[in-house]
């Protein structure tokens, strides 16, 4: 099963390695910002829009979901409230380039697929609706009327609503989010997969289970004043850069941090913090106290060890180590805990964790001296088999010291898209509980199915197997993200109707069904103006802050419908004009909408005035608020009591993580610089351990094949580059998208369906 490379990936005679860096942001940072705006959108459009990102008069990034400092908890935003990834994002989104009805009319589908994911994303934003009617070569123009009855007309058609999957990414706003999942409830399904799926998915069921609460329970406030900062799998110097200002922040007044992870990500190791003067010229700051460089997977094995280690030295002090009222008071079965984790087996933690044992005695010392702990994690927990296990097991460390529910300590799952949070607490998740479908049908009067619906994986096996016949998804790029991409194409081509609420093109409009439509929509830098006057959104952060957001750019084309807008009109074509939603009040006023999710949505009360608020408001959170486990099966914050279990590769075989370059969001490639792991114009690389590829008998800068194997057979991705690189020993890592061909998609975590994007074994064959 090889996956032919579309030409513009194979970059393999401009690709440059140099010498990874032990350090982010500072000058660099700053200057590569203004670059990508020039380029995109002319310097004075660049100033004025970089101006308002982040401030409350302005709009909220569209990168990660990072909060902005709250005045309410006496904090301040700067003036500079964002970072080079993030106006990376906005140059993306204000950029000036524009793919119109000449664009499609020149470019067939077959010479569009055959670019690469990079190469799409550049042409610019998406300025017209465009069909693909069946059988045809190029997308035409289609008025807007028109594609949503077509829409309608292929929904209707269905035998059954479970034959439709609407698919969501975490960039739309709550009113988009509350509106879709409205629509398609009232439609007459919960198949409402959506990019959580294969992200935080895992740490929702796991917190879910320990504290009662799918979220995380610290806010912005908590970070600055932890005295340990423990972050887990994450990559913040990319991913989350405004989170090293807070872990900075925090260490200014002598916190400490340990970071667990394979790789050595520059970010982790030490901070130029271009906010400020010695930031930009100066060494910078130290950031990780303690490197804690563990093989893929080994951290539950990591965690169950510290656990002994706290227990052990409780036994030898008692009350020095567990803060026991905590545990007698508020939680259940530590008994069982214990003894399970009495019980490690060393050896096992040896082989998991590749992590010398004084090391972890180190660390679980640092832990047991903390009287604030927040543990932060991202997606090097949440893409493994094991990974609710493994995220209990976190949790499993913060009960034993009481580490939730007071000021400076929490568990905090850093989440990915701006307003993934957001759009699942406005309901857009394939089985949302009984009381908000109740209180949606009290509202509204429409039957409401109970039935669960798909999530990403398994609406990739109905469209497999036939059961799926209309796709239709706001935002993303179901196509590039998601795994196993050639089976996972084939899936797609084989349904009816493909549908694209898309700001830009990219590779899922050209993976269609036999007809398919592109929708194009608003940013969130944009101005939406409807019939009642200029509207804004609202969306939540990592850290359940709601607040609004403002655009005020000039939209990329007269053409453009928002995303609420886009959603109220399928509907009236869908429904009729007697529909018992009113939907031509929501698009006119989306203060209506948000009458309806303060009576809908726990927590939501007074929406319209409270968003209107500053600083907007935080969600409530019992853990966090008041230390109560109203949401657990007993109403008590439950220890976790799971099995040693960690991922191995077998003989002259490797453990390959998929992740992100400095240069991208998710499928969206910025560029092809991965500045810090010293990788320059090209994606096409594979990072190994020095003394894994003697062994293999692999030279550095050898062309491989990367094949992955399964229970099913071999996955192919042809032709990476070796690059040595300090790796923990028995791991690989390789860049998301182009590595995705290899994930098996039957590879997933237990309970949550993630894809285990972070564990794929592969052999690495000369090319
Ligand atoms: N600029 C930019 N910002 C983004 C994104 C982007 O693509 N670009 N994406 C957004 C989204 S949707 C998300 S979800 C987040 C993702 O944020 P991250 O989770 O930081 O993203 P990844 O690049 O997947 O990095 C995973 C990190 O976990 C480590 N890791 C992998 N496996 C393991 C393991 O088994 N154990 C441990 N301890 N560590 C491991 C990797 O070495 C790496 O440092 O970022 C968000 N922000
Ligand atoms: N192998 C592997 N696979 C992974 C991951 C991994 O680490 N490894 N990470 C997973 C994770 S954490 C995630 S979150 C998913 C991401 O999966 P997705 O969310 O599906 O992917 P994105 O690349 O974020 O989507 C980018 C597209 O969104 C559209 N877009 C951007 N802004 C807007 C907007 O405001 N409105 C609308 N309607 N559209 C917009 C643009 O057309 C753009 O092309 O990928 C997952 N896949
Ligand atoms: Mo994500």
């Amino acid at each position: 099963m090889a996956r032919h490379a579309p030409e513009h990936d194979v970059d393999e005679n401009r690709l440059e390695v140099g010498k990874p860096k032990d350090w982010a942001a500072g000058l660099p940072g700053v200057a590569v910002s203004l670059r990508r705006g020039f380029e995109q959108m002319g310097a004075g459009r660049t100033v004025r829009t970089l101006r308002l990102l982040n401030q409350r008069e302005g709009y909220d990034c569209p990168g990660c979901a990072w909060p902005e400092p709250r005045e309410s908890d006496g904090e301040h935003r700067k003036l500079a409230e964002f970072c080079e990834n993030g106006a990376k994002a906005v140059a993306e989104e204000a950029t000036k380039r524009r793919v119109g009805p000449e664009f499609f009319a020149t470019h067939s589908i077959a010479d569009l697929a055959d670019k690469s994911d990079y190469w799409l994303g550049q042409q610019g934003r998406l300025t017209r609706p465009m069909v693909l009617r069946d059988g045809a070569t190029h997308y035409e123009p289609i008025s807007w009327d028109d594609a949503f009855a077509l829409t309608a007309e292929k929904l209707r058609g269905l035998a059954d609503a479970n034959e439709a999957i609407f698919y969501t990414s975490g960039r739309t706003s709550n009113e988009a989010a509350f509106l879709y999942q409205l629509l398609v409830r009232s439609f007459g399904t919960n198949n409402l997969p959506d990019c959580s799926n294969m992200c935080h998915e895992s740490s929702g069921a796991a917190l879910s289970a320990s504290t009662g609460i799918g979220k995380g329970t610290v806010s912005l406030a908590d970070i600055h004043e932890a005295d340990l900062i423990v972050v887990i799998g994450q990559n913040p110097g990319t991913n989350h850069p405004r989170m090293l200002s807070a872990l900075e922040q925090a260490k200014a007044k002598g916190a400490k941090v340990i970071a667990v992870n394979p790789l050595p990500e520059a970010g982790l190791l030490r901070f130029k913090n271009p906010q400020n003067v010695r930031g930009v010229v100066g060494k910078g700051s130290p950031l990780a106290d303690e490197f804690c460089q563990i093989r893929l997977g080994g951290d539950l094995a990591l965690f169950q060890a510290i656990g002994n280690l706290l227990l052990r030295w409780e036994d030898a002090a008692p009350g020095t180590v567990l803060d026991t009222g905590f545990i007698e008071n508020s939680t259940y079965d530590f008994a069982d805990y214990a003894k399970q984790v009495r019980a490690l087996d060393w050896a096992e933690v040896d082989r998991a964790t590749g992590l010398a044992r004084e090391q972890i005695a180190k660390v679980a010392g640092m832990i047991a001296e903390s009287k604030r702990t927040v543990y932060c994690w991202a997606m090097g927990l949440t893409q493994h088999k094991h990974a609710v296990p493994t995220i209990q097991e976190v949790a499993n460390l913060a009960l034993l010291r009481g580490m939730i529910g007071k000021p400076g300590a929490g568990l905090c799952p850093v989440r990915g898209h701006s307003n993934v949070q957001g759009d699942r607490t406005m309901g857009i998740w394939e089985k949302m509980p009984e009381p908000f479908l109740a209180a949606l049908e009290t509202e509204f009067g429409i039957p409401v199915p109970r039935e669960h619906g798909l999530d990403v994986v398994d609406s990739i096996r109905a469209m497999r197997d036939g059961r799926g016949k209309v796709f239709f998804a706001v935002g993303g790029n179901f196509a590039s993200a998601t795994p196993d991409t050639e089976l996972t194409e084939r899936a797609l081509r084989s349904c009816e109707l493909t549908v694209h609420v898309s700001t830009k093109l990219n590779r899922s409009h050209v993976v269609h069904g036999r007809t398919a439509l592109i929708l194009p929509t608003l940013g969130r830098t944009e101005r939406d103006v409807q019939a009642g006057g200029e509207q804004f959104v609202t969306v939540e952060d990592s850290m359940s802050a709601v607040h609004a957001s403002r655009g005020r750019l000039t939209p990329a084309s007269e053409h453009l419908l928002s995303e609420v807008a886009i959603l109220c009109r399928l509907a009236r074509a869908l429904f009729g004009e007697e529909h018992p939603v009113p939907w031509r009040e929501f698009e006119r006023d989306y203060d209506a909408i948000r009458e309806r999710i303060a009576r809908v949505v726990p927590g939501c009360e007074d929406y319209n005035e409270r968003v209107r608020e500053p600083d907007g408001f935080v969600l409530p959170n019992p853990p966090r608020d008041s230390r109560e486990f109203t949401g657990t099966l007993t109403g008590r914050a439950m220890f976790g009591v799971n099995e040693l279990e960690y991922p191995t590769a077998g003989e002259g075989r490797l453990l390959l993580q998929t992740l992100r370059s400095h240069d991208q969001y998710n499928t969206t490639i910025y560029g092809l610089s991965d500045r810090y792991r010293g990788v320059e114009d090209g994606r096409r690389v594979v990072f190994v351990n020095p003394a894994d590829l003697t062994d293999l008998g692999i030279a550095d800068g050898e062309l491989v094949d990367l094949v992955s194997e399964w229970t099913d057979g071999d996955r192919r991705a042809e032709r990476f580059r070796v690059v040595g690189y300090p790796t923990a020993r028995g791991c690989a890592a390789a860049y998301f998208p182009e590595a995705n061909a290899l994930v098996p998609l039957d590879s997933v975590a237990r309970t949550s369906n993630t894809p285990a994007s972070k564990a794929i074994v592969v052999r690495l064959e000369p090319a």
